[in-house]
Parts: C-alpha cells; structure tokens; sequence
C-alpha cells in the first residue's frame, strides 16, 4: 500500500471515509493523515487475540463506493479485509499484516420492508439490534439473535453464518436470507437481492456467500424474510446435578412444550461464577437459585397465546420436578426477570474474557457426547501440569463449558493467563481431533466377531480400525476465520477442500479478499 493508493481512495471516498496513517503525496490533495491508534479498533479483534497494522481504514456508504474500491485493490493487487461490527471470534474480521479494512459502519440504511411478507431488505452495515427494534415496531422480529447484536451487523451475520440463540426455532441463515447484493473482488455488482420465498431458476448464488466470511466479496445488501413477533414468551431457568439429566430437561422440553419451545441453553456452574463475578454490584445478576448446582438449563417459550402457553409451562415444570430431572428451577415473571436470566446466558463469553485471555472454541457434537469434551480438555491439561481445579497460580485458570444445548452446539472456553505456544498445542490439534477426526473416515458395518452383532464403526483410509467418532464440526456458527483455516481437513474432506479452493479461485483469482483465513494454504508445486 502507498500514498498514491491511498490519494486514490480519497478521491473516490466523500471526506471522513478513508482513515489512513498514509499522508497524501501533494500538499493540495484531499484528506489528511490519521495517528495509528486511531486504527487500533479495526486492528485488533474482540478477544484481544488477533492484532494486524493496517494502515488504511475505509467506510464506504454505497455498493457503487464499495465496488469502485474493489475494482481498484484487485488492478493493484492490494488486499482487502471486510469488517462488520467486529465482533468476530476466530480472527476473521482483522487484518493479519497490512491490508485494507474495509469498514460497513456507515453502510446502514434499511431499504424496505413488506409488512405483509416480513420480508425486511437493507444495507449489510445495519446494525441487528437496531433492525430487531425496526421490524419490533412492525410486529416482527428477525430471526436470529446473539450475545453480541448491539455490535454485529447483519452482514457480519450474513457473512459467518451466524447461529444464536434463536437458531432452535427459527433455523439457519441460509433458509431466513432471500436474497443478497455482493460487490465481487474485481468490483462486479452481483444483484441477487430477491424477496421471493421461492425461486428455482438455476444456481443459489447466495448461499456461497452466506458463511463465506469476506473471502468471495462484500456483502452490501441483504433480504432477509422477519418471522411475526410472539407476544408472550417466558423463561425458566433450572439448576441441574448432572450432564445426563440437563438432556433429559431438553428432550421433556421438546416433547411438552413443542411448537412454543424457542431456545433451550445451558451453562455450568464455573461459566456462572465467572458472570456473578465481573458483574459484582449490579443489582440485577443474582444466583438464579437459592443452592449452587454443576449445570443449568435455560428454556424459554414463545408464543401468542398466554393462557395456553402457561398450561403447557406448568406441565412441564411439574414434569422434571416431579421426575427428578431438575433438582431446582425458578420461572420469570415478567419481561425484566427474564431478560437478567438471559443477561446471565448471554454474558459468559465477555465474563470469560474478563477473566484472563480466552480459547474459544465453538462445535457442533451429537448433544449427548457434548459436554465430555469439557471434561477431557480438563482431563488433558491437567495430565499436562497446565491445570488444576481451584488450584490458584496454574497456567489454565478455567475450562469452561456452555451454549446452545439444543442445537448440539457447544462453547468450550480456556481461561489461561496469558495465550503461550505450550497452552495452545496442548489444546490444538486435541480439540479439533476429538471433535471431526471421524471426517475424514469411511464408515463400515463390521460384524463382532463371535457375537452376531452388527454395529458401526470406522476404519481410516488405510483399513485400521480407529476410536469412534464424533461426527462433529469444529466450527458450528462462528466460522473459520484465522483460527481454523489450517484445521479445516477435521471437518471437511479433501475432495470437499479442493472444491472451495476452486471456487475461492474462481471468485478471487488474485486472492485479494481476506487473505490467509478460511482456507488451508495451498502447496506451491
Ligand atoms: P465481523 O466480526 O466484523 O466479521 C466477521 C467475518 O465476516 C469476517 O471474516 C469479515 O471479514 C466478514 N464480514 C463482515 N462483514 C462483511 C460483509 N459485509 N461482507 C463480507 N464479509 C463480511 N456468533 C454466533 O453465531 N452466535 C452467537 O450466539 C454469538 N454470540 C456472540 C456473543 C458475543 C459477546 C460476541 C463478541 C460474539 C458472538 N458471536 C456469536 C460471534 C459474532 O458476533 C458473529 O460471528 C457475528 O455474526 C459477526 O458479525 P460482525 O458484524 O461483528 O462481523
Ligand atoms: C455465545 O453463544 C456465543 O455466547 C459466544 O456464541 C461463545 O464466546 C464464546 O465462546
Ligand atoms: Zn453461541
């Protein structure tokens, strides 16, 4: 990057939109050189795990701004990273070295919104929470919802796929968006911004982008269908003794609650400790519960109908109390009680990084070996010296497990007191081992011998038999990013690699869209 690049992004960009250390070549040229830490909040990532030294920020307003900067970096080679509200969790959304951050914060108008269909289509910089409250007027919703959605913009979301808290009843991005405009590498405008439910004229376009994470273009506008927003909704909030019976409240709430069940998470009790902790003196963030307990169970209900919705609550309440699934549980009682449980919830991920620098680590794992990978991780560590339970002065404060319980998605989180190269190989590649090795192996049905009995097992490629798997993802809704780029092959084939390289090869030839993430890096024959 020089200062002529730079000249040339403030004689495209309206004044206040290119922040560059760079200052301009002639004294008469537009703009003015910024002092580097003006930068540090595009630098560096929400953790404070990944920092770069880009010396150009960029915040267009319009898809012809975006496209013209575009069409400029892939002439000259110079390579970009897309940012949202960056609030990312795998290093996705900062720069590795020098590159370009093209920023969409100022990029957030709502276009329109159908207040028959629900279908709501604005720019890629909105920011969730401000759309959640626009439809919210319209008596909508939108259909996803996270910890972070007073940062993250809907083309953040769009772009890693985002998961959340609403997933369970509402479903992934890639049913809810219906349409998306994308600025491709070399400037192109691609005008998929439908509003149609349904559409089969040829290839889904948009699904490549949904999840792409920056690395096939930015995403300027998005269509995206809102669901009706239910009118009365209700938490509850469990104290569990063991992993088995925080399954069994989740599959009672399925089977009693049904069609008003909207979320169902859990946490355990160091995840509450480190809350209650960084949230001493506010008022609002008690103990749920009279007792400590090792595991918890949020569920909450959504609907339209109070009347039937609290036969169904109570029903199930009387349940697992009198199964003795839950050993204790309490029940909001109005809209400010339930949002301080799901205050609880929804700040473990910053009470965690609060504590001491974080390994996050976010999979997707068959719910009922979930939680064993907490338990291993600790087991592993502490085989390792790195850890000991309530032991002060270690270098791994606290494993932690918690998340989205009834989507099989668990957050596993490290504490450490510092990130060191002997904490993360103790952690990588184990974590991503135990979760996805199974990928990468075919499955037989072998008989046992001398028993008759068939059962499934796996056999790697050589025909070894190997320890079972657990068929995960070692990414469920934060993506790849930095973090996992080179672990992609735990969860994807080669076959399935060499066919996203291709594509990325297609979309980016020059390779100039969020360079050294999301994918492996390619041997040089
Ligand atoms: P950024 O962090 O800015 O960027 C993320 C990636 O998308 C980067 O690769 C970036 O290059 C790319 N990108 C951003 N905007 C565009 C664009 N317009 N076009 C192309 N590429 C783009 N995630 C979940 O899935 N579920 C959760 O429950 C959840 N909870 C969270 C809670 C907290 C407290 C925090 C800090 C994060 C949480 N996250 C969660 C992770 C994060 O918020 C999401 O990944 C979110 O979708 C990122 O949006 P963003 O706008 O901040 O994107
Ligand atoms: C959540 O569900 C987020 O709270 C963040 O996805 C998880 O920080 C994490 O590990
Ligand atoms: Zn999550």
């Amino acid at each position: 990057l020089t200062s002529a690049d730079v000249d040339h992004f403030r004689s495209i960009l309206p004044e206040g939109a290119v922040l560059s250390t760079l200052a301009p070549t002639a004294t008469t040229g537009p703009g003015t050189a910024v002092d580097a830490d003006e930068l540090d909040a595009y630098n560096a990532d929400w953790m404070h795990k990944y920092c770069g030294q880009s010396q150009c920020v960029l915040r267009p307003k319009t898809t012809d701004q975006v496209s013209q900067i575009l069409a400029y970096c892939h002439a000259q080679r110079l390579a970009v990273v897309p940012q949202g509200g960056n609030s990312g969790l795998v290093g996705g959304s900062v720069p590795v070295f020098d590159e370009v951050v093209v920023s969409m914060a100022n990029f957030n108008q709502i276009r329109r919104f159908d207040e028959v269909s629900g279908v709501l289509v604005c720019d890629a910089g909105c920011v969730l929470e401000t759309l959640d409250h626009y439809v919210a007027d319209r008596g909508y919703m939108m259909p996803l919802d996270l910890g972070a959605k007073g940062s993250c913009h809907i083309g953040g979301n769009v772009s890693t796929n985002a998961g959340g808290i609403r997933y369970l009843r509402y479903g992934s991005l890639h049913g809810s968006v219906l349409g998306l405009e994308v600025v491709l590498p070399d400037g192109t405008v691609l005008d998929n911004l439908s509003t149609l439910r349904k559409d089969s004229t040829g290839y889904d376009l948009k699904q490549l982008f949904i999840g792409a994470e920056g690395t096939l273009g930015i995403v300027t506008g998005v269509s995206i269908v809102t669901p009706p927003r239910p009118k009365v909704q209700t938490v509850a909030v469990f104290g569990v003794e063991s992993y088995e019976q925080v399954q069994q409240a989740f599959r009672l709430a399925k089977a009693n609650l049904n069609e008003i069940l909207s979320a169902c998470e859990f946490w355990d009790r160091s995840s509450l400790d480190m809350v209650l902790d960084h949230n001493q003196g506010n008022p609002n963030v008690r103990d749920p519960l009279a007792a400590p307990y090792p595991f918890y169970v949020l569920v909450e209900t959504s609907g339209f109908h109070k009347d039937h919705d609290d036969a169904k609550m109570a029903h199930y309440l009387e349940t697992v109390l009198e199964q003795g699934v839950v050993a204790d549980g309490v029940l909001s009682e109005n809209a400010t009680q339930m949002a301080n449980f799901w205050y609880i919830r929804e700040t473990i991920s910053e009470a965690a990084v609060k504590t001491g620098p974080t390994y996050k680590y976010d999979v997707s794992i068959p719910v009922p070996q979930l939680y064993n990978l907490v338990l291993e991780t600790q087991k592993r560590l502490a085989e390792q010296g790195l850890y000991r339970e309530g032991v002060a002065d270690q270098p791994i404060k606290l494993v932690t497990g918690y998340g989205h319980l009834g989507d099989g998605n668990l957050h596993l989180n490290v504490v450490a007191r510092e990130f060191t190269p002997t904490v993360s190989s103790a952690l990588e590649p184990f974590i991503y081992e135990w979760v996805g090795k199974s990928s990468l192996l075919k499955s037989f049905s072998i008989q046992v011998i001398g028993t008759g009995v068939s059962q499934a097992t796996e056999l790697d490629t050589e025909c070894h038999m190997v320890s079972p798997s657990h068929r995960g993802s070692i990414s469920a809704e934060h993506g790849l990013g930095l973090m996992k780029a080179p672990h992609l092959h735990y969860s994807k084939s080669p076959s399935m690699i060499r066919t996203m390289q291709s594509i990325k090869h297609l979309f980016d030839p020059h390779g100039i869209m969020n360079p050294y993430k999301y994918l492996p890096k390619v041997d040089k024959e």
